[in-house]
């Protein structure tokens, strides 16, 4: 088989909020094109797409999936992508390899906090965008309203390209305003081609074509004209016009139907062939230099069987097996053994893949998604994804003691898969962290490293990076002295320790040799300030680092017997720990800046608990229907946010945050949270 034409494919992502039927609706696609004979279904676990156990056992997908179907003479390759907060990476990595995204929604919730996410993910992307009303069927669900949220909310150039027949539980087809012609519900079999319009929607269709005509003549002035003369316009003109138009990102039409009963998918993959650009038309803002053959990595599967499978999109090709390809970050020569197309958990062998196309390849060497890999060394910028920053981590200890570097392992493994998945030391607290998007994304990672690589772990909440630093001058002056036969230990020395004011909100440690007339020789020195470094590894308040200091060395004395670098390190140690005491020693804890978006009737309950938490308000943004707060809260008290959270929104609200600075502890918890370092230490020495 050879490689497709670019202009003869299509590359789309399916996303949206979390269970508004994306992979249904993919399920759905494949079936219609007879690329299955079934309609899989996602409480069967049955689905092309939700091909992974963890995926059919929660019912939800946990990863972005690649498919691809034939319809037309076109190649339609559709990227089925998680809506759940936790697995964006994924989702965000197949936004960079499509032109067209069909964003899905629910019939009943509309426009949701994810919607809106991979809307705007979609805008920076230039892709252009189809809407799919979905779930119909369901009770409460109502087309007009979802239309009319789209309009207010995600852009006002949204415009029904497809109308519902019936409603809820009534709804018993769907009408196609492009094609002026109707689909019957098929209940899950293959729908039976173009009906006529009932009678009784004649109103409403007429309104609803004009609306479309208009709003896709006003981007083409030729067709304007014709309009405005009353001319006939045939689907033909009008769908060159509004993939034009869907191309420039100037109309974003809105299809409907129920995925999980087959319905309104006909009409969908016609407007995928007829109102999306090819990527002959858009294209790709991948660098690849002068490459004759490139390709760009958007996915790795690290499978413990087959091993790791990287999938890519074709920049410069056609690309064949047999291949071998430069990866210019590492400089290796990666061989493309075999060239894949992915139905879901299968793939296949092709002879090649063009441009534009997107495929797979197995057990490349030393790959990582958001690489490029070109026929010779070119210097090309990969693309920078920007993937969501981890909000939250958990401590991991392997059950088993000794499966330490087997937990890493694996997680190394899941990281290069989903790049939001981080472990790492906490070198303050010695912790494994492991830091996700979402509670459920690590839940879902210790799950995965028990069933692929065997391992147990054990989560908890983390401790919190505490750090000390001082208020005030303070000095002192320590005399180390032993005298047992010998030879003896001797070192003296006084400082002054400052406060040292952050820079770029970094709190610093500044070490300055006030002496004079040698009364330390040079050699000694380093000693004091060493002494002092490691006397501020643990402070003297909560066991937590030091920092934000200025030691000025300013006196000592030596002996010329007795002296060595120990005894001044020593001494020095002794001399910071008594100054230490001394200048005002505060406890500083971490303040993290947190977005919280949950529905407006929340907002009441969130922000009073944010308040318990010792949060302050800073902004608070409405738009529709779903406010965004923005407090910074101290990390300590947000360790376990996810829970609260889901239980105060009913699942729908949903949060960010990063570390902003450090700040002091107020004295009451910072009481409580020094007696508790205390008790912990004397039960450490019995
Ligand atoms: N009534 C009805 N149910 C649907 C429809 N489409 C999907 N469902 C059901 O809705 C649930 C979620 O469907 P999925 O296809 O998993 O949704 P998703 O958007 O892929 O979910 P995530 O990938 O987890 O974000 C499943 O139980 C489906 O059977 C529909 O049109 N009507
Ligand atoms: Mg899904």
């Amino acid at each position: 088989m050879p490689a497709t034409e670019p202009t003869k494919i299509r590359n789309i992502a399916v996303a949206g909020h979390r269970g508004v039927g994306k992979t249904s609706l993919v399920e759905a696609l494949l079936f219609e094109a007879g690329k299955t004979n079934r309609l899989g279904s996602i409480d069967q676990g049955s689905t092309v797409s939700d091909w992974d156990e963890h995926e059919q056992r929660r019912a939800m997908s946990l990863s972005g999936s690649l498919c691809h179907l034939e319809w037309k003479d076109r190649k339609i390759n559709l990227v089925d992508t998680p809506g759940d907060a936790g697995f964006q990476a994924d989702t965000y990595a197949a936004l960079r390899v499509v032109e067209g995204a069909v964003v899905v929604l629910s019939g009943v919730m509309g426009v949701e906090v994810n919607t809106s996410r991979v809307w705007k993910r979609a805008e920076e992307q230039e892709l252009s965008r189809v809407l799919f009303v979905n779930m119909l069927d369901r009770e409460r669900a109502d087309f007009y309203r979802v239309l009319e949220a789209a309009r207010q909310q995600l852009s006002d150039r949204c415009v029904a390209i497809q109308l519902p027949i019936g409603s809820e539980h009534e709804l018993t087809g769907i009408v196609d305003l492009l094609h002026m012609c109707a689909y019957l519900d098929p209940a899950g079999g293959r729908e039976g081609g173009p009906q006529p319009i009932p009678d009784a929607m004649a109103d409403v269709v007429e309104e609803h074509r004009e609306k479309l005509l208009d709003a896709v003549v006003e981007t083409d002035e030729e067709l304007m004209g014709r309009y405005l003369e009353g001319e006939e316009l045939d689907p033909k003109a009008v769908a060159d016009a509004l993939k034009q138009a869907v191309t420039r990102d100037e109309l974003y039409p809105v299809a409907c139907g129920v995925a999980s009963k087959n319905l309104g998918t006909t009409a969908l993959l016609d407007l995928l062939v007829e109102g999306v650009p090819s990527p002959a038309k858009k294209g790709t803002t991948i660098e690849f230099g002068d490459a004759k053959q490139a390709v760009f990595i958007f996915k790795t599967i690290a499978d413990p069987f087959t091993g790791r499978i990287s999938c890519f999109r074709v920049l410069a090709g056609p690309v064949s097996g047999d291949t071998t390809l430069v990866d210019p970050r590492t400089h290796a020569k990666e061989r493309m053994g075999q060239v894949l197309v992915v139905q879901g958990k299968d793939s296949e062998a092709v002879e090649a893949l063009g441009i534009g196309d997107l495929g797979a390849v197995a057990k490349l060497k030393d790959v990582v998604t958001g690489d490029v890999l070109v026929d010779h060394e070119v210097a090309v910028e990969p693309p920078h994804i920007d993937f969501p920053e981890p909000v939250m981590s958990f401590a991991v200890t392997p059950k088993a003691k000794g499966d330490e570097e087997k937990m890493a392992a694996g997680l190394r493994r899941l990281h290069e898969e989903d790049p939001t998945l981080l472990l790492h030391r906490d070198p303050q607290t010695g912790e494994q962290l492991l830091s996700g998007l979402s509670q459920m994304q690590v839940e879902v990672a210790v799950d995965r490293l028990n069933t692929r690589f065997h391992v147990e772990v054990e989560l908890h909440p983390p401790r919190v990076p505490y750090k000390e630093t001082i208020r005030k001058e303070a000095r002192a002056r320590h005399r180390y002295k032993k005298q047992t036969g010998g030879r003896g230990q001797f070192g003296d020395c006084a400082i002054v320790l400052e406060p040292l004011p952050a820079e770029d909100g970094e709190l610093g440690y500044e070490f300055v040799d006030k002496i004079v007339g040698g009364v330390i020789s040079q050699g000694y020195r380093p000693a004091v300030d060493k002494g002092i470094r490691e006397a501020m590894e643990h402070g003297e308040l909560a066991g937590a680092p030091v920092q934000g200091v200025r030691v000025l060395l300013v006196d000592g004395m030596e002996h010329n017997v007795d002296s060595s670098e120990m005894a001044f390190k020593i001494a020095g140690s002794m001399a910071f720990k008594e100054a230490y005491q001394q200048a005002d020693p505060v406890l500083l804890e971490p303040i993290m800046e947190l977005e919280v978006t949950v529905p407006d009737d929340n907002v009441g309950a969130v922000n009073g608990d944010l308040n318990s938490r010792r949060g302050r308000l800073q902004g608070m943004e409405p738009a529709g229907g779903m406010t965004t707060i923005k407090a910074e809260v101290p990390m300590a008290e947000i360790l376990t946010y996810s829970q609260a959270l889901t239980s105060m929104t009913g699942g729908r609200g949903d949060y960010s945050m990063h570390f902003l600075r450090y700040e002091e502890v107020p004295t009451h918890v910072a009481q409580k949270i020094i007696e508790q370092t205390k008790r912990e230490r004397e039960e450490a020495k019995v």
